[in-house]
């Protein structure tokens, strides 16, 4: 039976920031704990796992170690794609994508008090996601990225503009992000921006780190 999500209440205040995304494959090039310390530094107050390859023990043991650093910082922390792994880590919250459970489905599993974002890359799937009781929305990418393997058709910032006006979610733009296409992002209603590359690959991490927060004062 479907049974139709009530309405879930989270401050938008928690989305209208720079969303960290730490992704695994970047581990063998540079500690994700490490970053993970920068970004706290810097103010960053969210962030995602995100590993696409391991398998759930090693997922597990990585994951919990950022988990850690999280909670001890006071960072809100999202795990990427699997429902088991965010109950296992004790995340605040779960990010689904298209191929993942549907957001009722995962509300089944994950309960009521964590909060579930669904990556969008269109309008139909921002309609979609916000009917089925999703707590924010990723959309993009809004420029071309390499972090996403074959990643969906490039939005651009008229994208975004496009599908604002259908929910009243947070949205976090994403894909390819830099500090410098933050204002434009924000003008066409992101509520937060999320970035892995930009900040995993910086030579200056703490000034690209600096850079994207001043947006978020
Ligand atoms: N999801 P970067 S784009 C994880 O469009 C992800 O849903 C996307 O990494 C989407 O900041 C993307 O390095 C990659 O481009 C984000």
């Amino acid at each position: 039976m479907i049974v139709v999500p009530t309405p879930r209440i989270f401050p938008s205040a928690i989305f209208s920031r720079f969303y960290l995304i730490l992704d695994d494959s970047w581990a063998s090039r540079c500690s994700l704990l490490v970053v993970l310390q920068q970004a706290s530094e810097a103010g960053v107050k969210l962030v995602q796992y995100r590993n696409k390859t391991g398998s759930m023990k090693q997922a597990y043991e990585a994951g919990l170690a950022i988990r850690n650093v999280a909670a001890e910082r006071d960072m809100t922390f999202i795990v990427n794609d699997r429902c088991d792994l965010a109950l296992a880590l004790e995340a605040d919250g779960v990010h689904l994508g298209q191929n993942d459970l549907p957001p009722l489905l995962a509300r089944k599993i994950v309960g009521q008090k964590m909060m579930i974002g669904v990556s969008t890359h269109n309008s139909e799937q921002v309609r979609l996601a916000t009917a089925e009781g999703a707590d924010y929305l990723g959309f993009g990418p809004i420029f071309s990225t390499r972090t996403k393997a074959n990643h969906e058709p490039v939005v651009g910032i008229q994208g975004l503009t496009d599908v604002r006006h259908l929910t009243t979610l947070p949205i976090i733009a994403i894909g390819g992000i830099v500090p410098g296409s933050v204002p434009a992002l924000q003008g066409a209603g992101a509520n937060g921006v999320a970035a892995a590359s930009a900040i995993l690959n910086a030579v200056d991490r703490p000034r690209v780190l600096e850079q994207f927060m001043a947006y978020f004062q």
